[in-house]
């Protein structure tokens, strides 16, 4: 559908064309040709590497415009450091060509690479996306600056529960990119009777299962859950609980192929593993390539987490950060991501254009029924997790 005037290009650009489905790999692939023809390709208006969005017809190219106000540097440039295997292939050339704005998106695995990373020193990331646990750390750590909430009029349609949070009342340093839950990936043509429903499946790996298996390499995702499995509060930073997390980690150790928190998507897709910690959308997107992969929340109960974009103190583009943010408010916008990966939007004015199974996927929207806790981070508690996990993780 090709319609006339600027809004309706607009319109066009934040629906894109028909979705395409692309593995971590090929979402790589398309990055790397970003990188190489994105220069040309954004102020151009075409999507580089990816052809018009619309067989060239309504991605008509966005003025050579003026420096955008609430920038540092004055670039029409845009640096996103996101966890690997968060986004579809469509939304970073889609703001391209809506804005005039080139992208750099570059991914991490895990909380602690994150983190480790921004306390190194500056860099020129614009936009990251921790987890919302660990804002409290990023602010003590005087890591995040203040959002241009002016330039963010779409704030508006986040829903209640992500505005009035303990971690960031009224978003004023963070907005969620996504949410979802940690749970145990599993082929059910490899246990028995097809399905698992306790921690045990993973933490405690039997029978053939033994090496096969792969935990999360994330101190909160894999400390936190084998608390909850140990019946322990999931915030527990007691030595005495701490060193039955690590004993049970170590006799668990050789039943385990590895701990990962990004190739283990192939690798249960692949057969390779069988049963995997894994968090929901991430499960889901190995079922994207084999059907026989399955995802639960065990019985005992797990964490759930959302993740939320920050802008680090003295990044270059402010301003640019602020315009990516609107745009993932987008409730079109939204609906394409989280259709993609397969985890929860905060944004329920997208819900209406989910598949109608994804929506009434238990394993992606739980209901109350299942027992979901929230991680709390403090310095003390964080130094005393991370010891535990570096006693079995190397
Ligand atoms: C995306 C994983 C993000 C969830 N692959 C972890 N917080």
């Amino acid at each position: 559908m090709v319609l006339g005037g600027k809004e309706d290009r607009e319109l066009n650009l934040l629906m894109g064309a028909p979705e395409r489905r692309v593995g971590r790999r090929g979402f790589l692939r398309a990055a790397a040709l970003l990188g190489a023809a994105g220069a040309a390709g954004y102020a151009g208006g075409t999507v580089a590497g990816l052809g018009r969005d619309d067989g060239g017809r309504a991605a008509a190219p966005a003025p050579a415009a003026a420096p955008l106000a609430g920038n540092r540097r004055n670039e029409r440039l845009l640096n996103v450091y996101n966890w690997s295997d968060y986004i579809d292939d469509r939304t970073i050339p889609l703001f391209q060509a809506l804005t005039n704005l080139r992208v750099n998106y570059d991914v991490y695995s895990s909380n602690e690479d994150l983190l480790a990373k921004l306390r190194a020193g500056p860099t020129d990331y614009d936009i990251v996306v921790p987890t919302s646990w660990f804002i409290p750390t990023y602010r003590s750590l005087g890591l995040i600056e203040p959002l241009r909430q002016d330039l963010i009029p779409n704030l508006t349609n986040l829903d209640r529960e992500f505005v009035e949070t303990d971690y960031d009342p009224g978003n004023r340093y963070s907005v969620p990119w996504q949410w979802g839950t940690v749970g145990v990936g599993f082929n059910r043509t490899r246990v028995p009777g097809g399905r698992i429903d306790s921690w045990a499946s993973v933490f405690e790996p039997a029978g053939a299962a033994r090496g096969r298996v792969s935990l999360l390499r994330g101190v909160t995702d894999l400390i936190g859950c084998v608390l909850i499995y140990l019946g322990k509060s999931p915030n527990s930073s007691k030595d005495g609980d701490l060193a039955e997390v690590v004993k049970l980690l170590r006799s668990a150790r050789p039943g385990l192929k590895k701990f990962s928190t990004d190739t283990y998507i192939d690798e249960l897709a692949a057969g390779e593993t069988w049963l995997a910690q894994g968090w929901s959308g991430d499960v889901f997107q190995a079922q994207d390539q084999n059907p026989d992969v399955r995802y639960a929340i065990p019985k005992e109960g797990s964490l759930r987490f959302v993740d939320v974009m920050c802008v680090p103190k003295g990044a270059p583009h402010p301003g640019n950060a602020a315009r990516f943010i609107n745009y993932v408010l987008h409730p079109k916008v939204q609906a394409r991501i989280s259709k993609y990966v397969s985890y929860g939007t905060p944004v329920s004015l997208a819900k209406p254009l989910l598949p109608s199974q994804q929506l009434g996927d238990p394993a992606i929207y739980p209901p109350s029924s299942i027992k979901l806790s929230i991680v709390t981070v403090t310095g003390q508690k964080l130094r005393k997790w991370q010891a535990a996990f570096d006693q079995v993780v190397t």
